[in-house]
């Protein structure tokens, strides 16, 4: 506990009117301000006590519960109180400025939280997520936040830690004894540690990344043969007349993208050109850049013509297969396929329904976490320098092998803040709202 700290204020309710607004106060002097409004002297902690709040002339400006947490047991892990008054913009108002009046300083944005890290009742990762949780864009990236909130996220990122420092204490005693150094970096179990540690950071590596899809989307790229419909497709999710359609094979040459939002995921959109052989350059073009977005896309739509259907279908994990123009089919479709008509606007609540289904069967296994384009940065710096140390203890080099199992373990510790530059965590509490 920082005993030097301030005593903080922010209203913790969102500005606008409700039933119920809360003025969050946490420091030294919240138990003198909150005396000191209430009139309730020594008020006992985790109790909801009814109370009038009045301001520095006396005046009653409000009603409602007082509640106490004595230091540590609070979410800063300082003296906490919370002002729940009535949820009025201007009474709010006049509750802070009592508040401020009485002692205490405005709160900058996520400085609550930024006291609950240093006085560490949570960590980095922790402290994220609950930011993460309140801009949630998903049900399933909210869950994801959560985990991490739990400190899921960070029991694995402090397992992968727990390896490293055991890997490279192997590797340093080895260099403290160089007789026996070879024997000591030959030894099968080393090489089966730092190849455990590898995979930890593999697997971790690849749940983080599939927790930044729920926060920050997909990228769904509609592919297939000229005239299967995918522009048409577009316009039904996008439910307008984004692109051109006709029944001139080639209509569309360029990529075209829009943002939609489907069950609470946000996704790319991406119309492309129909993919066959053809001699024109400008229509080669298209076709190059339709089959780049595909190999960039988390998810493909690819749209066949149910008027001519192939008699074998390939499947492939990142693929829906979407038969089209259900209206013409005469064949069966095969079990694994979406049927639909963009002309008729029919089978598209199961197409949505597909596509929300991959996104959590890839994204979304009971693990994912929810995910920071930092942690990912941090993970793959780790995970490169762990690359290089265990090819250094290849070639026998246990020096270069321990620097680069340093490099790791500093670049790992950065996820959970035990090492911090003052600088990443201003830029992190700072993209906090006010009151958190
Ligand atoms: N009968 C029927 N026709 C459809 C259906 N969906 C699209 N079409 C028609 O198929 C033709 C091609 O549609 P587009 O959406 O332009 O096809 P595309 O795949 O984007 O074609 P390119 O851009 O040329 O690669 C148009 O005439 C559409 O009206 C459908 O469900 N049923
Ligand atoms: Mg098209």
């Amino acid at each position: 506990m920082n005993p030097n700290a301030d005593t903080i204020a922010a209203i913790a309710t969102p500005a606008g009117t409700g039933g119920v607004g809360i003025i969050r106060i946490s420091g030294p002097e919240a138990f003198r301000i909150a005396t000191r409004l209430s009139g309730i002297s020594n008020p006992t902690p985790r109790k909801a006590l009814f109370a009038t709040f009045k301001n520095n002339h006396d005046q009653i400006i409000d009603s409602g519960l007082l509640l106490c947490f004595q230091t540590p047991a609070s979410f800063t892990g300082e003296d906490v109180v919370e002002l729940q008054g009535h949820g009025g913009h201007v009474v709010m108002q006049m509750l802070l400025k009592a508040v401020l009046q009485a002692g205490a300083r405005l709160a900058r944005p996520g400085e609550f939280s930024e006291r609950a890290f240093l006085n560490d009742k949570i960590d980095l990762v922790q402290a994220e997520a609950i930011a993460d949780v309140i801009s949630g864009g998903s049900e399933q990236a909210v869950l994801a936040s959560q985990r991490a909130l739990q400190g899921e996220f960070s029991n694995h990122v402090n397992h992968i830690l727990e390896l490293l420092i055991q890997t490279r204490i192997w590797v340093e005693s080895a260099i403290d004894f160089p007789e026996e150094e070879i024997d000591f970096l030959a030894d099968e179990q080393l090489r089966q540690q730092m190849a455990d540690l590898n995979q930890a950071l593999k697997n971790t590596l690849a749940q983080t990344q599939t927790g930044v899809v729920l926060n920050q989307g997909i990228n769904l790229a509609i592919i297939g043969k000229p005239n299967a419909g995918k522009s048409s497709l577009l316009n039904c999710l996008t439910k307008e007349d984004t692109a051109i359609i006709s029944d001139v094979a080639g209509t569309t040459r360029d990529v075209i993208k829009e943002d939609i939002v489907i069950q609470g995921i946000p996704v790319r959109v991406i119309d492309t050109a129909g993919i066959h052989d053809t001699d024109n350059p400008i229509e080669q073009q298209g076709i190059d850049r339709a089959l780049n977005v595909k190999a960039q896309a988390d998810v493909v739509l690819h749209v066949i013509d149910g008027s001519d259907m192939p008699e074998t279908l390939e499947q492939n994990n990142k693929e829906i297969t979407i038969i089209n123009k259900s209206d013409l089919l005469h064949a069966k479709a095969p079990d694994h396929a979406v049927v639909v008509s963009a002309l008729n606007q029919t089978g598209l609540d199961a197409l949505e329904q597909a596509i929300v289904s991959r996104v959590i069967k890839t994204a979304l296994g009971d693990s994912t976490f929810t995910a920071r384009a930092r942690h990912i940065e941090q993970l793959k710096i780790t995970q490169s320098h762990v690359d290089e140390a265990e090819s250094q203890l290849q070639h026998n080099q246990g020096e270069l092998s321990a620097e680069e199992l340093r490099l790791a373990q500093h670049a790992m510790s950065e996820i959970t803040g035990e090492f911090s530059s003052d600088d990443l965590l201003g830029r992190i509490f700072s993209s906090f709202c006010i009151g958190k």
